[in-house]
């Protein structure tokens, strides 16, 4: 199993290899090229003992939205507006829902990293999404994992408020490693649990990528047709995992994701 981090070093940030607990430090920052097999390792340490920074700096993260029947129907539930039919076309339709999520980490953090909820909403939640790494000619390269943090009543609001209620400071989280598949084709388990900040669980579920109404592969190459992607770009794959609709985010939560090749994104509300 190939799975690459990032990390806090005193030479800077570099990149290095998973191999239990331990990691093998290499002598450049580009994950791209650790993915090509390139780099020589300059020390192996404890994983614990490093201060893990997002896998890769992604020049631009995507979403897909609405590529999971659970997602379907909490956008149906949640809509104020006689365009609630969108979302039912859209899971329907061969061309999927693509939207910018950020560019140059502006909104986005790493494993351990503080997300936020915006301060005019009222009804926030985690999305737990498997996310797909591009590489050079737009070919998906690797996977880890996103937080698509969203702010509901915003988007049942009108659709044309996604952008409002998607882009936000804090508004993603990706890590905590990137995973290099045997095959495209595998699927994954995918575990969300929210906690307050005394550790009472708010929340517990589990879905599966079995479950994605488009292959990772197909909703990349939808992304990359006619649209310079540039390479280290990610693309979350959508949600299907919904908390109650009581449920908001709010700071101290603690929002746990996890895919076991991968690990787990740990990221705290601000
Ligand atoms: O259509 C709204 C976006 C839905 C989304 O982000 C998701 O399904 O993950
Ligand atoms: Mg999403």
């Amino acid at each position: 199993m190939t799975r690459f981090v990032r990390a806090h070093t005193a030479d800077g940030p570099r990149v290095a290899r998973l191999d239990g607990d331990t990691v093998h430090v290499l002598d450049h920052d580009d994950p791209l090229a650790a993915i090509r097999g390139e780099g020589t390792v300059g020390s192996s340490v404890p994983l614990a003992s490093l201060q893990l920074l997002p896998p890769v700096e992604a020049p631009e993260i995507w979403c897909a939205g609405v590529t999971y029947e659970r997602s379907r129907d909490a956008r149906l539930e949640e809509a104020e507006t006689d365009a609630r039919d969108v979302y039912a076309l859209v899971y329907d339709a061969d061309r999927p829902e693509l939207f910018l999520k950020d560019a140059a980490m502006r909104r986005t953090t790493g494993p351990g990293g503080p997300i936020s909820v915006r301060s005019d909403a009222k009804w926030t939640v985690p999305e737990p999404e498997l996310g797909v790494v591009i590489g050079e000619g737009g070919q998906p390269v690797a996977l880890t994992i996103g937080n698509d943090v969203s702010s509901r009543d915003i988007e049942g609001a009108n659709p044309l408020y996604i952008p409002q209620a998607k882009i936000f400071a804090g508004a993603c989280a990706i890590g905590p490693a990137l995973y290099v598949p045997e095959s495209w084709d595998a699927t994954y388990p995918i575990r969300l649990r929210i906690t307050a900040a005394d550790g009472a669980e708010l929340f517990a579920g589990e879905t599966s990528t079995a479950k994605l109404k488009r292959s990772p592969r197909e909703l990349v190459s939808w992304l990359v047709q006619d649209n310079p992607v540039p390479p280290g770009s990610v693309l979350l794959t959508g949600t299907g995992l919904v908390p109650p609709d009581e449920y908001t985010l709010e700071p101290g939560h603690v929002v746990e994701i996890e895919i076991d090749e991968i690990g787990i994104l740990t990221n705290t509300v601000r």
